[in-house]
């Protein structure tokens, strides 16, 4: 498992729109020997994707919270930049957005008219994960939603 820890706090997401956004061209899987797995943590990130995720909720919790994003997939082992913003109609309406079962991938929590956002790296086993707000009651009154995690590419 190689997923990043870290990333926690909830810096500023520096604007730093020059992504070179290289296509990862050593996708072959090269099964030549045991090369020491040590020495390649930052070639690991090289050729990771980057994707951005902007996730809202809005409606007046308790009665109508909704999760809503733009996106619906990304894809495994990429690089997810999630802000998470609180548009709850209720002023009181203080959520998260937890990604189940993946290391990383949970807001702080944020406040009516706020936002927060979170880096992680989205599970490499493809499939759908499950997110919802981490305070007691809400994902029963529906703050939950799907990821889909696809094969890279
Ligand atoms: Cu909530």
């Amino acid at each position: 498992m190689v997923l990043a820890a870290g990333c926690l706090s909830a810096s500023s997401p520096a604007s730093k729109t020059s992504e070179p956004a290289a296509p990862p061209t050593s996708a072959a899987p090269t099964a030549s020997g045991t090369a020491s797995s040590d020495e390649t943590p930052a070639g690991a990130s090289v050729g990771r994707a980057r994707i951005h995720v902007l996730v809202i909720s809005d409606g007046f919790y308790p009665a109508d919270p909704a999760f809503k994003a733009n996106l619906t997939s990304v894809p495994a082992n990429a690089s997810v930049v999630l802000t998470y913003r609180d548009q709850d109609l209720n002023p009181l309406g203080k959520h998260d957005w937890t990604l189940e079962g993946v290391e990383g991938a949970q807001t702080p929590l944020v406040e009516t008219g706020h936002e927060a956002t979170i880096e992680f790296v989205a599970p490499l086993k493809p499939g759908e994960y499950v997110y919802y707000c981490s305070v007691p009651q809400h994902r029963g009154f529906g703050m939950e939603g799907k990821l889909t995690v696809t094969s890279p590419a």
